[in-house]
């Protein structure tokens, strides 16, 4: 029995063609960004990947179906609805038998692009382990999901909301590459800078294609982390975002907001907190991922001739 995938014209026309796609998630839509600017942000993200040459393919799952590539009036629809699921791999079968509509985190989304085919995907900042997690056990299935699913994953890094050091050491363990591009510090979503080593160094998409073709010759399970800087231009300098990130957090343990909730609460108040301009950075960081997301699509193919 195969998957219950339905896929856009567009991306049935790439399939066809041969053209290179790049999965985009929607959890950022419905839960990690506010309307009208979630929807913008992401027809923007979907065009960037068009002008560099790939096919964007958003992913969520409506009334029962994996949608890989939505339509306009889909995308729109999505953006404005209200109750959506927030769909990690946990979710996504539940989801899927109960007819219901739901957006893809980063693990989910990776589990549907494998299923399309699909090799390379963009999205902002993947999940990660919870500053106090010792206590809470808060950890993303987002760690395990990379080590599993063999998708290259193009982000900016972790949210700075997270315990990065903690991050850093689950992917270690986990035997999960994390590929810094362009520098020698492993960067924190809003900010460049976390004050931690890359682990691994690539500077170039064909370099990081060739280390994700090189994977499955070895036969190894999972992807690789890809973390983009945020363009200079856009950043927040991390003394700037960190007393916000401390005040949501405050809030949040008083709130006792748990489990699934906590990361949208706090994009929320950092958002709220910064007046607006942590989700400028946000959008400018999915476009500049959405880009070397689609050079290395393309890289992915050529190469693989
Ligand atoms: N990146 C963003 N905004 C988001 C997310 C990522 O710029 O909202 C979402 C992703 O879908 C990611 C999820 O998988 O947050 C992590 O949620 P959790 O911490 O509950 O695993
Ligand atoms: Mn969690």
């Amino acid at each position: 029995m195969n998957p219950p995938l339905a896929f856009s014209a567009e991306v049935e026309a790439a399939r066809r063609t041969g053209k290179p796609l790049v999965a985009l998630e929607s959890t950022i839509i419905t839960h990690g960004m506010p309307w009208p600017q979630n929807v913008a942000t992401a027809r923007r993200v979907e065009a960037e990947v068009r002008a560099a040459g790939a096919v964007p393919a958003t992913i969520a799952v409506l009334e029962g179906r994996i949608h890989v590539g939505l339509s306009e009036a889909e995308l729109d629809r999505l953006g404005r609805a209200q109750g959506v699921m927030k769909l990690s791999r946990a979710d996504l079968a539940v989801c899927l038998t109960a007819g219901r509509t739901g957006a893809t985190t980063v693990a989910a989304t990776m589990i549907c692009a494998r299923l399309a085919g699909i090799d390379v995907f963009a999205t902002g900042g993947i999940g990660g382990v919870h500053r106090g997690a010792e206590l809470s056990f808060d950890v993303s299935a987002d760690l395990r999901e990379l080590a599993e699913t063999p998708v290259s994953v193009v982000s900016a890094g972790a949210k700075a909301i997270l315990d990065l050091p903690k991050t850093l050491e689950v992917l270690e363990t986990l035997g999960v590459p994390v590929i810094v591009v362009g520098q020698d510090e492993f960067p924190a979503f809003w900010s460049r800078s976390s004050g931690l080593p890359a682990p691994l160094r690539l500077d170039t998409p064909a370099a990081i294609a060739a280390a994700h073709l090189m994977r499955a010759r070895l036969g190894l399970p999972g992807g690789q982390l890809v973390a983009n800087p945020i363009p200079a231009a856009a950043e927040i300098p991390r003394e700037t975002i960190l007393p916000f990130i401390e005040r949501a957090l405050a809030e949040a343990a008083q709130g006792r907001v748990a489990a699934k909730a906590v990361t949208p609460f706090l994009l929320r108040r950092i958002f709220e907190l910064s007046g607006g301009r942590s989700l400028e950075s946000n959008s400018a960081l999915v476009l500049h991922n959405a880009r070397l997301a689609a050079q290395i699509a393309a890289e992915i193919l050529r190469q693989r001739q």
